[in-house]
């Protein structure tokens, strides 16, 4: 197909190379990411030309907000690649009739992996015992003991798809569980507290698995993290919004919690340096999902939803 022939497709931010490259073999790409810094003649070129694009791909986190949503008057499809959708203003979206898809399942187990992993890292020192061989502090004598995920109680904040691909592999580790969310899901065998401050008095650790948005900013607030206490251990894989930051660092400063493990953050890819010099700490950047199989797969679901949307057939995948 000729590029001329090819259906218009703004893309918001820069996705996952092989989507790109796919995206782009299919239909001509328009990169908003390259014009939004320029001044307004490049915009209004940009956007001129777009009056009759009627596809946005965008990563759910970034999103797409209301004043850009309205600089596309044709727009009709926002794909995003991610399961979270809370970049995307919504409810400006519905009133102008546009479709939202994200990409769910084809992540939950690699996101909740990744938990675990950071959960383990955590408490088992798995990043400082690796700086410790390397720095030859090994020669000097063996490191300090870490703590046991044996016998504790894990709280998950967030019982949907990847709340409860968490909850599942918990029960291999023999942990005891519990969860808080809107609402309990009679289906799971799980314990169930309607209130997060006692889900927090309640467990050792406390892993983050809800979505973002509005509806949960500030949910972990301090007071939740002084239940978890001095011993408590916080994971986060969901949204930094979710989490009190400030707090949280004051509380990591003052072993007001015992340790945490972050994959997300409040002003991303900004990290508090505070954050950075605790030893008690595990840092990722935003990369639960970030495995090259994980990513195709989104990447995919991204493609079939675009694809569905251009062949008016059902989206496989609306929020
Ligand atoms: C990605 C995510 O980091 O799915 C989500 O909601 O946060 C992640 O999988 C993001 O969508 C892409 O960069």
């Amino acid at each position: 197909m000729k590029p001329s022939e090819k259906i218009d497709v703004v893309l918001i931010v820069p996705v996952h190379q092989a989507t790109d490259d796919q995206l782009r073999s299919h239909y001509r790409v328009h990169e908003y990411f390259r014009v939004k810094d320029q001044g307004p003649d490049a915009q209004a070129a940009f956007f001129k030309a777009l009056e009759h694009c009627e596809i946005a791909v965008t990563t759910g986190s970034s999103g797409i907000k209301a004043p850009l949503i309205d600089q596309l008057p044709s727009l009709r499809l926002i794909a995003c690649f991610g399961v979270g959708v809370d970049g995307v203003d919504l409810g400006h979206a519905r009133s102008r009739g546009i479709s939202v898809t994200n990409t769910p399942d084809v992540l939950s187990d690699e996101v909740a992996d990744f938990a675990i992993a950071l959960l383990l890292a955590s408490l088992r020192q798995l990043p400082q015992a690796d700086r410790f061989v390397r720095e030859g502090a090994w020669l000097k004598g063996p490191m300090p003991l870490s703590r046991s995920l044996q016998g504790k109680r894990v709280g998950i904040v967030g019982m949907g798809r990847i709340g409860q691909a968490i909850a599942r592999r918990c029960e291999a580790f023999g942990v005891s569980l519990a969860y808080h969310g809107p609402r309990a899901k009679p289906a799971l065998a799980y314990r169930y507290f309607d209130r997060l401050i006692e889900l927090a008095q309640w467990c050792d650790c406390l892993i983050v698995a809800c979505p973002g948005g509005a509806d949960t900013a500030g949910l972990i607030s301090r007071e939740v993290m002084l239940a978890l206490g001095p011993a408590g251990y916080l994971i986060n894989i969901s949204r930094g919004s979710v989490v009190d930051q400030p707090a949280l660092v004051e509380l990591l400063q003052t072993h007001g919690l015992a340790g945490a493990g972050l994959d997300v953050f409040v002003d991303e890819p900004q990290v508090p340096a505070a954050l950075t010099v605790l030893p008690h700490v595990v840092l990722s950047p935003h990369v639960a999902s970030a495995s090259q199989e994980t990513r195709s797969a989104m990447g995919q679901l991204t493609l079939d939803n675009v694809a569905a949307f251009v062949a008016g057939r059902p989206l496989l995948t609306a929020v």
